[in-house]
């Protein structure tokens, strides 16, 4: 093996630096002029942040200034971001024990994307539309979608468990980058009805790998359509790190479809928010997609099937615990602002109620008509539905069998 390929095969993590945006047209609201170091591709991964870890707030002073989308935000409003953090973790990790306890087949934790999460789902508007993937609890949460809803498919009582139009949030798409596909053709749709509103897609670091994120973007692009790509960058798909999807910083990818990538601080939720509030009014002015990438850290496992202790060391956990997103709000709320002891005390109060109400929901969710499965597969039913249908029904009738042998009732 020579020098060369020795080096391909070993590319390097790449750290996170300071503020800033690739693309020549991304600092279009600011009017700043961009450096040429700035415009190559390969230049140093640069990261939009507004709170530090130690919830220090600091001017956005790079090229394009974010700050101005957050510049008027009132105490009440960031006690507001404070709560849906806290809200949506409480949430989670109810979900994590009841999937432990039994109650579901599985659940995809959020642990640690808090923030990109409450402050891109709290950039939307109302009419905008949004494209999660399956572990957008907190996105559902800013859209108005009872968490209880989301428990259904993973007890594997239903298929979805909320009407996606009520909200303008779909349905979790499992299959990994689809739902770019259908964000961009949802965007060129609506830009051809005239409305003003956005669409936004979100999608993992792996799933940046795919096909289908690739022809997203590249028709985005080509027409102009009013999507914001948000990508979570949580370092992980499953067990593959993000050194083994990309030779470069994943916002950068966007340049070369033409369009303008930000690496966002993904543990900021001031930040994620203004970043996202600034793509989204872009889409709305008719200036085209935007990629953004919020740099961040997926906490816990995969999934409650997955454990991470056989393919990374805890250090690398340990280390991004000091960047958690909800601690660092704390930090701001207590230091900076008129927040008390008694705000924090009712939010407790009230995490706890959530997490009762969540466990009482689920255990309550009815069992689902076995052959309910087979409905609505096709409008007019279908030769091979109908094979399935037959042996799903003799297969639970050989239950039957055993259990008059044994003489019990199921
Ligand atoms: C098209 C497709 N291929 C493979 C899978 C299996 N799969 C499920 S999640 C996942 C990793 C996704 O990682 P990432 O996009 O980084 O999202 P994350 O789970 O980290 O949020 C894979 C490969 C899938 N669901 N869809
Ligand atoms: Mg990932």
């Amino acid at each position: 093996m020579t020098v060369e390929s020795t080096a391909a095969r070993k590319p390097r993590r790449s750290a996170a630096g300071k503020t800033g945006t690739t693309g020549g047209k991304a600092a279009g609201t600011t009017g700043t002029k961009r450096t040429a170091a700035k415009k190559t591709t390969n230049a140093e991964p640069e990261l939009v942040q507004l709170l530090t870890p130690e919830g220090k707030r600091i001017k956005n002073a790079g090229t394009a200034a974010y700050d101005p989308y957050v510049a008027d935000i009132t105490p009440d409003e960031l006690r507001g971001l404070y709560r849906d953090m806290v809200l949506t973790r409480r949430f989670d990790a109810e979900a994590t024990s009841l999937q432990r306890q039994g109650e579901l087949g599985l659940w995809a934790s959020l642990l640690g994307q808090e923030a990109a999460q409450i402050g891109s789902g709290r950039a939307t508007r109302e009419d905008d539309y949004v494209f999660p993937t399956y572990r957008e609890h907190g996105v559902a949460w800013c859209r108005g979608v009872d968490p209880t809803n989301l428990l259904g498919m993973f007890r594997g009582v239903n298929n979805g468990g909320w009407d996606p139009t009520t909200n303008n949030f779909h349905l979790y798409t499992i299959v990994i980058g689809s739902q770019t596909l259908h964000a961009t053709g949802y965007a060129m749709g609506i830009a051809k009805d005239g409305a003003d509103s956005a669409v936004i897609a979100y999608f993992g670091d792996g799933a940046s790998s795919q096909g289908d994120v690739a022809e997203a973007f590249t028709f985005s692009a080509v027409y102009n359509a009013p999507v914001v790509f948000f990508c979570q960058n949580n370092q992980w798909a499953i067990s593959e790190p993000t050194e083994k999807q990309t030779r470069v910083p994943l916002y950068q990818r966007a340049q070369g479809f033409g369009f303008p990538g930000v690496r966002v601080d993904g543990n900021d939720v001031l930040a994620c928010l203004a970043v996202t509030k600034w793509a989204l009014e872009r889409a709305r002015r008719g200036e085209g997609p935007t990629l953004v990438e919020a740099y961040t850290y997926r906490m816990g496992a995969h999934t409650t099937s997955d454990d991470p202790t056989r393919y990374r060391h805890d250090d690398e956990r340990v280390a991004w615990e000091a960047k958690d997103p909800i601690a660092r709000l704390r930090g701001y709320l207590e230091s900076e602002t008129d927040t008390n002891e008694g705000f924090f005390a009712e939010l407790e109060a009230e995490s706890e109620a959530l997490g009762r109400r969540v466990r009482e929901v689920v255990r309550a969710m009815p069992d689902p008509d076995h052959f309910a499965i087979f409905e609505n597969a096709y409008a007019d039913g279908h030769a091979l539905v109908d094979e399935e249908r037959a042996q799903f029904a003799a297969y639970q009738a050989s239950f039957a069998d055993v259990d008059e042998e044994e003489g019990k009732e199921r």
